[in-house]
């Protein structure tokens, strides 16, 4: 908790750091009451600084310092100075060994930051700054040191004793207590560390590398989850082997571990050789967890294992460079998931997050460049930006290097800087010299916020064959950043004629015939390509598979849209053109609704879906996610001001026609597939994920008609299903329907077979929390009084806040405010209990500015009201006051 007003930390101001730390030997004493950390540090002047020996600074938050001694000589008080955040002293040589020993107190610790106890284990999250809350450090990431770890407690309590690296030593101290020691022969630095003590079982295996070399798995869990880490295991062998044959990455330590624990801030991190992972983001079965579950540990466990070249063996060298090791990782992650399952699904996943909530994101108030220049607190830049934009900017390298070029790129990238600190500049710089080209401009991506907008508009010249498109590119001003130069925009695109054939593709002045998909680069405000030989006027497919997070904008005609999700070879634009047209036809509504007229739905959509439904032969993840209409969050990010109601109305509208004209496709092939279902066992795999997506999304549109044969069916599925795919569908559209009665009961029966399993009560709180139907805020206060909810879990304020202010549109966005003043009361407690947490809820609020001006002075007051209550984090302060700015 601060006691100063925070300070704001440039970028321009880095400087590599006065001292390094060859070696780290830490030794922690594990009680119920305290934890003592002695820690030996091998430090010495960093000489690329120059000769002198300035003052050692360290980090130290929340020690009590209880022993210091430089090179073996215990310091008086007149020695050192101590602040909050320092410990400050006088070396009198370049090359010195410090120790110390302070006290901490993990088993009060609720920010779940630095050591602390979940359950009745000890574990860690050090990432951004959390090291300093261990011990006095230089707790920054371009200080890399070699640890060797010693963890001593209670034998009964703690069997299982880990920290990074390789187990080196073990033994027992007297008749209750044990210890283990751990070396982790590659420098890193100490936001990697990790230590876990507790009660656990694992499940094993064993990879063999590339290169012949055996490594141990293991997975570990508190007992009564042993049965759900198969998925998380197979997911990081395959892991494993993928990061090899994409990217030449071989693992490199004999042990590969991950830990489940309940209480974690966010999905999972990355420790060498010791991942930490939520709970939610690593176990999965059947029975517990859902498709998207399956697929999202599949993910996760992907993606942390891919930071151990991405992250760990060259990592970033201040946290301004965080998109370095989050945007690759991220981007290595997604080639990982389309290639496990379907391509052009994930990608449509990806997209749609994409652009409803980092769009979102890019227009508010936080809008930040993915390399930012500056922040308060670091924990509030793991953004959508740094991540997904993040991912965004590597994909384009990718695009407009090739496959292979972005593989050179990444080859240099690893061989130059392993065991290095780097910077985003270092990334683009390999690019550049495996390639031989001139990055400069496309670098602005780094340093300039906002969603380009990119309008184009098109010239057929029958006399001349030609067909012209213009691009006019602008971005948004976003806080502190009024003007911007034009982006590097890749633009993926193909020209379709009549038939839906693909036109060869040669630009005016090209000699050969050109393929009939290609790149073109957007460089300027205003630019014009020209393509040559088109007799007829071509139907464009643009920004293909989103090959830039733009927003494009360009004059469809809705005939031509329903052309392209027929016809384009590009299964993305095919989805694209569906969303497309879906728009359009919820904004007649939405307008119809603004002028209080009946509302019509255009009938090229239902004719559009119709289609789809009766084709036996398309992908069926892909047909239900063109079945899916645009969410009410992404309608109210693309809208100027956001009309909650009318987004609502207008897309509830649209769904109950769907349901009412297509009741007879969607019933065939709900019952098909629920058939098929029902007679084969649950398979973590694409085309059971596809066969089971049709089927639930063809029951939530079926229930809408409220017929008792859909009903009847909706229950067998509720109450036969073998899995919580099919199950959870069941609960939610029971529970968004008018059957008071069997909702009522379902939901009793659901948290009774399931009152031992947090995750899937986490599910349990989750569909009542986004239930639009009227009373929501009164449900979610009322869930709160719940056995199972606590607040000071993080999962459950996600599934139950976290879901109402985020999912439920209707009931947050209350007209009398009452939702805006329960999410600002909760991060008013949350502050004092988990400042990251808090400031991650708060971001509803944040979006203040797209309402109507009634919600707006609602939203605003309980900004000003956080802000006026008391001592608050560095976490919320900067988000509540840049919010206000
Ligand atoms: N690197 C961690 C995130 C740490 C967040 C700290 N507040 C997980 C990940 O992105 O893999
Ligand atoms: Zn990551």
């Amino acid at each position: 908790m601060r006691t100063e007003q925070p300070k704001v930390i440039h970028l321009k101001d880095y400087q590599a750091p006065e001292y390094l730390i060859d070696e780290t030997h830490l030794t922690f004493e594990l009680y119920e009451d305290r934890t003592l950390v002695h820690a030996r540090l091998a430090l010495r002047r960093n000489l690329e600084r120059d000769q002198s020996l300035p003052p050692l600074v360290l980090h130290g938050q929340e020690l009590e310092l209880l022993a210091l001694a430089l090179d073996g000589r215990q310091l008086g008080p007149k020695e050192y100075q101590l602040d909050e955040n320092q410990l400050s002293l006088q070396p009198d040589s370049p090359a010195f060994s410090l120790e110390t020993t302070v006290c901490i107190h993990p088993e009060s610790n609720t920010a779940l930051e630095g050591l602390y106890k979940s359950g009745k284990m000890f574990c860690t999250q050090c990432e951004a700054e959390g090291f300093r809350k261990i011990t006095y450090y230089l707790d920054r990431p371009d200080v890399m040191s070699v640890f060797t770890t010693t963890v001593k407690a209670d034998k009964k309590r703690y069997p299982i004793l880990l920290s990074n690296g390789n187990p080196v030593a073990s033994g027992t101290e007297g008749d209750d207590r044990h210890w283990a020691t751990w070396n982790d022969p590659f420098k890193k630095p100490a936001y990697l560390f990790a230590l876990v003590a507790g009660d656990l079982k694992s499940v094993e295996d064993s990879f063999t590398t590339m290169n012949d070399r055996e490594v141990a798995l293991r997975i570990y869990v508190e007992p009564e989850n042993i049965d759900k880490c198969q998925h998380a295991l197979d997911s990081l062998k395959r892991s494993m082997r993928w990061d090899e044959q994409v990217y030449g990455r071989e693992y490199d330590l004999d042990i590969f571990m991950i830990v489940a624990v309940s209480d974690f801030n966010m999905g999972a991190m990355e420790n060498k050789g010791l991942n930490i992972f939520n709970s939610g983001a690593v176990l999965a079965r059947a029975e517990t967890a859902t498709d998207a579950a399956h697929q999202r540990v599949e993910a996760i466990v992907a993606h942390e294992y891919f930071h151990n070249w991405s992250g760990n063996r060259v990592t970033c060298r201040d946290w301004f460079q965080l998109s370095l090791k989050e945007g690759f990782t991220v981007f290595r992650d997604a080639g990982f998931s389309a290639d496990m399952n379907s391509a052009t699904v994930k990608r449509i996943e990806d997209v749609a997050y994409l652009r409803t909530h980092q769009f979102a994101e890019d227009a508010g108030p936080m809008a930040h460049p993915i390399r930012p220049d500056s922040f308060i607190e670091i924990s509030n830049f793991y953004t959508l930006t740094i991540y997904e934009k993040g991912s965004e900017v590597v994909g384009m390298l990718r695009t407009l290097l090739g496959a292979e070029g972005f593989r050179q790129g990444t080859d240099l990238y690893f061989a130059r800087h392993d065991g290095q600190a780097v910077t985003c500049d270092d990334f683009v710089k390999a690019m550049e010299e495996a390639n031989q080209v001139d990055l400069t401009q496309f670098k602005r991506w780094y340093s300039q916020a906002g969603t380009p907008h990119l309008a184009v508009s098109e010239h057929f010249d029958a006399g001349a064959r030609t067909y012209s498109l213009t691009f006019h590119q602008s971005c948004p001003p976003t806080p502190g950043q009024k003007h911007k130069e034009p982006f590097v925009i890749p633009i993926a695109l193909g020209l379709l004629d009549q038939n839906g054939q693909e036109l060869p593709l040669r630009l005016q002045g090209e000699q050969t015939v050109g393929s009939s998909s290609r790149v073109l680069s957007v460089t300027q405000a205003k630019q014009t390509f020209t393509f040559a030989g088109m007799t007829h006027k071509p139907l464009p497919s643009l920004l293909r598979g989103f090959s830039a997070p733009v927003k494009l904008e360009f004059p469809y005609e809705r005939d031509q849209l329903m052309f392209l999700m027929q016809h384009d070879s590009d299964g993305f634009n095919r989805w694209e053109a569906g969303q497309r047209l879906a728009v359009q036809a919820l904004h007649d509504l939405i307008a119809q609704y603004h002028c209080n007229e009946t509302l019509v739905i255009d009938q090229r959509l239902l004719t559009a879906l119709r289609s789809l439904l009766e084709n036996d032969s398309l992908d069926q993840a892909m047909v239900a996610e063109m079945l899916s209409l645009p969410s009410e969050a992404y309608l109210a990010e693309i809208s100027e001001t956001a009309d909650v109601e009318a987004i609502h109305v207008a897309r509830e509208f649209a769904r109950k026609a769907i349901a009412q004209t297509l009741f007879e496709p969607l019933w065939q092939r709900y019952q098909a597939n629920r058939e098929v279902s029902r007679s084969t066992p649950y398979v973590a795999h694409a085309e059971h994920f596809a066969r089971r997506a049709l089927q639930n999304i063809a029951l939530a549109y079926l229930m809408l008609s409220e017929k008792a044969e859909v009903l009847a069916a909706c229950l067998e599925q509720f109450e036969q299903a073998d899995n919580m795919t099919e199950r959870l569908t069941a609960l939610v559209v029971l529970v968004h329907s008018p059957f008071e009665e069997e909702k009522a009961t379902a939901l009793a029966w659901f948290a009774e077979r399931f009152a031992n399993d947090p995750l899937v009560m986490d599910q349990w709180f989750g569909v009542q929390a986004g239930c639009p139907l009227p009373g929501g805020l009164e449900r979610v206060q009322h869930l709160m009084q719940h056995p199972a909810f606590t607040i000071k879990n993080p999962n459950k304020v996600r599934a139950l806040i976290g879901a109402f202010a985020n999912q439920n549109h209707v009931n947050f966005h209350r007209r009398d405010g009452a939702g805006y003043r329960f999410l600002a009361d909760q991060v008013i407690m949350l502050n004092a209990l988990n400042p990251q947490i808090a400031s991650r809820q708060l971001s509803p609020l944040t979006r203040w500015r797209k309402f109507d001006q009634a919600r707006q002075v609602l939203m605003k007051g309980e900004l000003e009201r956080i802000l006026a209550s008391g001592e608050l984090s560095s976490d919320v302060y900067e988000v509540v006051s840049k919010s206000l700015a």
